[in-house]
């Protein structure tokens, strides 16, 4: 059976978390991951039968007398039904007690580590990660007294070591990583946070809830950019946390409402609906970068291709392992420099020169100078003549085509 407890009206259902409606509790049971994102979070409307949650475009609801709620709905910020249903769906596909929508992923992080951290206190941060996290950590949560140390998430000893005894309250990590793809083992870095009384947090933005759900593998919290492959359009901004335990959960939840950077609910409706076909677009990210390595490997100008599906990849077995399959982003690194690897931005067409990822658009950018400008200098520097393919779901044979072109020529027979 699989049921969460309900953010708002307490209720159980079916698929996940019910929003709206009672549901029987005799046909409980845990569907599939297809099922939980279609269908979790919501039943259809008791009065109407809308078969998808409404944009509640309201920011407060009328009170049956004073205190008299109903559903629980009493301002926008601390619940909205659409939110409410997003939140419902996130936690079911990521098996976890409750999810939280927030305006941004960096949003999410920054209730995540206020909720959960003092000053005085420590954690254990990625030596490669996006780099909007680093500067969150480095120039926002450590001049308000929380200290930071990057490891790197690929090498278990060195997390250890990192750890401060009595000071690190979260180990978080990124797996894979953004932009180097280093896979980091969810379940023996949860024992090791844990036998230090530290939480761990993965940040499961690049796999997506459809190829990992890390709280089944002993994370305490999951944090999503929901902007990339949750919303997979390209359309909109939002960020997620999704909770293991119950009393984690009642401070993120208090947080959220206290801090109150929430996601609104024309943003939570787009979010959920890309998460509907979350699966299906993911099969396809996959298909469409697997053949994007093989056509990258060998090339005559390109020196390195890092995709965690290789074998030469140092995390492959334990990609394979923890994964269902291994992503739709690919980094590469070319002969010529720098100069090339800004010149293949610049000449990509179908590929769009651009920061973000995860839409069913195929992206490429240059790290060193985009996303991972502001970590230029600092232990997660990123290589100059790195780029990041976030692979779409175009036809495949274009997206060959246009590296080929963007890498001049003598890639394809
Ligand atoms: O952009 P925002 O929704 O606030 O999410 C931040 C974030 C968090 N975690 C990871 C792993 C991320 O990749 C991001 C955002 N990343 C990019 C914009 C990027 O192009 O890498």
């Amino acid at each position: 059976m699989f049921t969460t407890s309900n953010p708002v009206a307490g209720q159980g259902c079916r698929w996940g978390v019910s929003s709206v409606g009672t549901v029987s509790q005799e046909h409980a049971f845990k569907a599939g991951f297809e099922t939980r994102a279609i269908h979790a979070g919501y039943e259809p409307d008791e009065m109407t039968g809308a078969v998808i949650p409404p944009i509640y475009a309201t920011s407060t609801y009328k009170q049956d007398g004073v205190g008299g709620l109903r559903g629980g709905y009493e301002y926008s910020r601390s619940a909205n039904p659409t939110r409410t249903a997003l939140e419902g769906a996130l936690a079911a596909v990521e098996e976890g007690e409750r999810g939280f929508a927030f305006a941004s992923g960096l949003a999410a992080e920054d209730a995540l580590i206020r909720a959960l951290t003092r000053p005085g206190d420590h954690a254990v941060i990625p030596d490669d990660a996006y780099g909007g996290t680093f500067r969150l950590f480095d120039k926002v949560a450590r001049p308000w007294g929380l200290e930071h140390s990057p490891a790197p998430v690929g090498d278990v000893d060195a997390v250890r070591a990192a750890i401060v005894p009595g000071r690190t309250k979260l180990v978080w990590i990124e797996t894979p990583t953004n932009p180097m793809l280093t896979i980091g083992d969810i379940e023996v870095l949860a024992a090791v946070a844990h036998e230090a009384g530290a939480l761990l947090v993965v940040d499961n933005t690049f796999a997506s809830p459809y190829l990992q759900q890390p709280l089944t593998l002993g994370a305490d919290l999951v944090v999503h950019s929901t902007t990339k492959y949750v919303g997979g359009h390209s359309d909109v901004v939002g960020g997620a946390v999704v909770v293991r335990d119950h009393e984690v959960a009642e401070r993120i939840g208090f947080h959220q409402n206290s801090m109150g950077a929430v996601a609104g609910p024309f943003d939570a409706f787009l979010t959920h609906r890309g998460l509907k076909t979350l699966g299906v677009r993911m099969d396809r990210h996959c298909d469409n970068a697997e053949k994007v390595v093989d056509f990258l490997v060998g090339h005559p100008q390109v020196s390195e291709v890092i995709y965690p599906g290789l074998e030469e990849h140092a995390g492959h077995a334990l990609a394979a392992r923890q994964m269902r399959r291994f992503g739709g982003i690919v980094s590469f690194r070319v002969t010529g420099g720098e100069q090339q690897a800004l010149q293949v931005c610049a000449r990509a067409e179908v590929f769009t020169l651009g920061e973000s990822l995860g839409g069913v658009e195929s992206l490429i950018e240059h790290p060193g100078r985009m996303t991972h400008a502001s970590v230029a200098g600092t232990d997660l520097e990123v290589p100059a003549d790195l780029v990041r393919l976030s692979v779409g779901i175009e036809t495949a044979d274009d997206l060959l085509a246009d590296l080929d072109r963007a890498l001049g020529g003598s890639g394809r027979e």
